[in-house]
Order: C-alpha cells, then sequence, then structure tokens
C-alpha cells in the first residue's frame, strides 16, 4: 500500500475530513486490545498512527500486526526516534521539529533511520512537524529539548509552516502536544491552512466532538486524537 498520500491529497481537495487516532504502543491493554480495535472500526477514524515521544517496548510491530489482523485502516509510524520504526506498518511521517533548532530533532535521528527505512517498504511522508505552546510543557518539548513557538506569533508559526513545505515538506503538522493543557487555537490552524497547500494534520489536547469541529471548521485536513481516546475507549460513542 503506497498510496497514503496521495489519499490524503485527494481527500483535501475534496474537503473530506479525516481523522487518526495515536495509540502510544507503551500504555496498550493488551488483554483488551481486540475490544479497542473494535471500537476503532466502529468509530470515524480513517488512520492509526503508531508511535509517542519516548517509547520503551519492544512489541511495536507485534502491536501492529495484531491491529491489521482486525482493522483496515492504513496504520502510520508517528516516531518520537529510529528506535520506533517498524516495517510492520504501511508508512511513516518522517518527521522534522521544524519549530524547533535542536539538529537531532531536524535531521540527526533521520541519518539513523535513513538506512533502516531504505530496507523497508513503509511509505515515507516527510512532515514539518511545528509544535505550539499549550499552557504547560509537553512531553515532547521536555524530550526534544526545544521551544515550542509562541501563540501571540502567529506570523512565525506560518511563516514556520510556509518554510517547511517549501522546504519539500508534504504535511504539516500543528501540535500542542500529546494531553497538552490547551489545544492549538482556531485561529493559528486558520491562519496556516490558509497560506499552503499541502495537507495540514492538527493534534495535542483535543478532547472533546466540539474541539475535532472546530480544527476541521478552521481548516485542519486530519486531527489527531490520541489521549482521550486512551482515556475513554467509548471516546467516539459519547463525546
Ligand atoms: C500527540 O497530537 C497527538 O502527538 C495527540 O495528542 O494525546 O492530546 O490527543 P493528544
Amino acid at each position: 500500500m503506497k498510496n497514503i498520500y496521495n489519499a490524503l491529497v485527494i481527500a483535501k481537495k475534496q474537503n473530506q475530513k479525516l481523522l487518526a487516532i495515536l495509540l502510544d504502543p507503551d500504555k496498550i491493554d493488551w488483554d483488551m486490545l481486540q475490544q479497542m480495535i473494535e471500537k476503532i472500526n466502529s468509530s470515524d477514524a480513517t488512520h492509526i498512527f503508531i508511535g509517542g515521544s519516548l517509547v520503551t517496548t519492544t512489541r511495536i510491530g507485534e502491536l501492529i500486526l495484531q491491529i491489521k489482523r482486525f482493522c483496515k485502516l492504513p496504520v502510520l509510524l508517528f516516531p518520537g526516534n529510529p528506535s520506533q520504526i517498524s516495517d510492520k506498518a504501511d508508512g511513516i511521517l518522517f518527521l522534522s521539529l521544524i519549530s524547533g533548532r535542536n539538529p537531532d530533532f531536524l535531521i540527526g535521528h533521520h541519518t539513523i533511520a535513513a538506512p533502516v527505512l531504505a530496507k523497508t517498504a513503509l511509505e515515507i511522508i516527510p512532515t514539518g512537524y511545528i509544535l505550539i505552546e499549550s499552557g504547560s510543557e509537553t512531553a515532547v518539548e521536555t524530550i526534544s529539548k526545544t521551544v515550542p513557538l509562541s501563540i501571540s506569533d502567529i506570523d512565525k508559526i506560518v511563516h514556520t509552516a510556509q518554510a517547511g513545505a517549501m522546504l519539500g515538506n508534504k504535511l504539516i503538522y500543528l501540535e500542542a502536544g500529546s494531553g497538552a493543557k490547551n489545544a492549538v487555537p482556531s485561529e493559528i490552524i486558520r491562519k496556516v491552512s490558509e497560506n499552503i497547500s499541502v495537507p495540514l494534520i492538527v493534534g495535542g489536547g483535543i478532547r472533546n466532538r466540539q474541539g475535532i469541529s472546530d480544527a476541521f471548521d478552521h481548516g485542519a485536513d486530519l486531527v489527531v486524537i490520541g489521549t482521550a481516546f486512551e482515556n475513554n475507549p467509548d471516546f467516539f460513542e459519547t463525546a
């Protein structure tokens, strides 16, 4: 399956909104895995993302194989570092943390990942990843040792997104951080979406249907839900 990105572009053109469920491999309740996958199957989710800022389990491949037994959604790696690569997934968001100035997360980890990825059939989707201030320090901020962009400097956020797309990133990801106190403000989503033509992903701190709709209404093409589903497997039935 090497058409994940094309499908994202077509969905954007058709204004079809997409939803990814982010699963942190360290937080999986293996005894409840099948039930969890059934919940995903009966939700509006269109994609599954797998990863986290810091993942210690060595069972990522096993997790993906189990998901694929029961679920047809494309599985994309969303890795915090090269140890989270698995050839069992369909593709990978090859993230460059362009809001930060830590060379490891701009190009360093990528040089370690490249020879590993070259031996897989994963669809590699270069993604400009922009961390936005969200009210308190998040894991991605701590681990990447980068400073998020201030929500009061919308121009800088827009220019970072534009530069990320001009550098060849095929997606821009506006990230408040997993479990963020505040999601990315609607106005920032709107301004960024108006100034780039590649699909826009938005995630971090979105806890209810209203938050998902707001992000879509302001220009997000794909919204990511992690913590809300992790805390409540009935999230998509009850939110
Ligand atoms: C994190 O954007 C994702 O990288 C999802 O965030 O866990 O807050 O939903 P939440």
